[in-house]
């Protein structure tokens, strides 16, 4: 499948197009005439096929030349496949075992083949069926905290990470898709934005005429755009997670770019929060969720500990960038002053990642892309009283984000059901 022009895959074609690469002829076998594809895409960008045969499954990924979610009103280059590829890439060496294996990547094509995590399924799916993962918290930090550090100046040699920051610069557009959507759109009326409405019309006024919350949202988008601190997976969401079990992995990393170490963590745990905040409305009982509710804000509460902890361990043991070099405090006999920077660092990433979890939560409530977590709550009353819940709290975290410490999440269940 090598030059020719792109052009789109679909089940029936699979077989044909891709049946000679001596990678599927191996890992899913047979004759390709007996391969079965079905496309499985959920998201808002992608094709996704999951192919079968007699040896096994893989995963077929191709970008469309325009957004899925709103169509090809909205063009959107394929060029987001090569940032995938190389974020995946990346992630696999930075935190071995973490993302799906790469197979195959046909950059003409946008196409990459990988390995099927089935009977992985997405992690969001699952918060809404009430259904917790042992380990969860663990590994999203400890994932975070590799692939951030490993990803920064903290680690990488100068020379390699310019390369680096320069070869994902080119992610425009998608970083334009974030800019726009996460920072801007949700506080003013958007063409594409939509909320639950009439319920939700007053608190979004609000919301929208608040000048200083708008303030901080351009703050935050400032530093999302300018603070090039490491690679970012770029929309760590509880979308871009699958989980069987206590088996954990990470996907999707087209929106990979260099920004804030703070951007991933807090979105992770905006989304752990939305999660937390929509269990009031998947009730069957009075009640029935109140464990699962707990144990949300333990994970999302772990996230943060664990990303702190393996972080420090980093720290101390792999610290080999340009940033904060051993020459300076351990090889002087200052190793206090080592440990004093690292929680500098980390209060940083820590304020920083409050304030992107304020902001993501909003936009999955105010702007185009929301979250199933609510939108799945038939009762438009109910999804409403949620999802208020959440606004009014990401309003809080963006305003008062230096002075929010980690245990507002647990303080958050000491409301009955929100
Ligand atoms: C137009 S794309 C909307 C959203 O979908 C992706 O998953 C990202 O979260 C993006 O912001
Ligand atoms: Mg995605």
């Amino acid at each position: 499948m090598t030059s020719r022009a792109y052009e789109p895959l679909a089940p029936e074609t699979l077989a044909a197009r891709l049946g000679d690469l001596p990678i599927l002829r191996d890992r899913v076998g047979g004759d390709p005439q007996s391969w079965h594809a079905v496309e499985v895409g959920d998201g808002n960008l992608n094709l996704v096929f999951i192919l079968s045969g007699p040896a096994g499954k893989v995963v077929v990924k191709q970008a469309l030349p325009y957004v899925r979610l709103v169509g090809d009103s909205w063009p959107l280059p394929l060029k987001r496949s090569w940032f995938e590829y190389n974020a995946l890439i990346r992630q696999a060496e930075r935190a071995p075992g973490s993302v799906p294996e790469v197979l195959h990547f046909d950059r003409d094509q946008a196409l990459i083949i990988m390995q099927c995590l089935e009977p992985h399924v997405i992690l969001r799916r699952n918060l809404i069926a009430g259904v917790e993962h042992t380990g969860l918290a663990e590994f999203l930090g400890v994932f975070c905290a590799r692939t951030l550090f490993r990803g920064s100046d903290l680690s990488m040699s100068p020379a390699v990470r310019k390369a680096d920051l320069a070869l994902f610069a080119d992610n425009i557009e998608l970083c334009d898709i974030t800019e726009n959507l996460v920072f801007t759109d949700p506080y003013w009326d958007a063409p594409l934005n939509r909320h639950t409405s009439p319920q939700l019309d007053a608190l979004v006024a609000e919301l929208r005429a608040d000048a200083d919350l708008k303030i901080v949202a351009q703050q935050l988008k400032s530093d999302f755009a300018v603070r090039s601190e490491t690679l970012l997976h770029g929309d760590l969401h509880t979308g871009s997670v699958m989980a069987a079990g206590d088996s954990i992995y990470v996907i999707d990393p087209e929106f990979a770019t260099y920004g804030p170490v703070g951007f991933d963590v807090g979105m992770l745990i905006s989304n752990l929060l939305m999660a937390f905040f929509a269990q009031s409305g998947h009730e069957t009982a009075p009640g029935d969720r109140d464990a699962y509710r707990g144990w949300l804000l333990r994970t999302a509460r772990g996230v943060w500990d664990h990303f702190a902890d393996e972080f420090g361990r980093l720290w101390r043991t792999e610290r080999t960038g340009m940033l904060y070099p051993a020459r300076l405090f351990e090889d002087q006999g200052q190793p206090e002053a080592a440990e004093a920077a690292l929680r500098q660092r980390l209060d940083q990433i820590w304020t920083d990642a409050v304030g992107f979890c304020g902001v993501e939560i909003h936009r999955r409530i105010l702007g185009l892309a929301h979250n199933a977590d609510f939108e799945s709550i038939g009762d438009l009353n109910r999804r409403a009283a949620c999802e208020a819940g959440a606004l009014r709290l990401g309003r809080r975290l963006m305003l008062e984000r230096q002075a929010t410490g980690p245990e507002f999440i647990a303080a958050l269940g000491a409301d009955r059901a929100p």
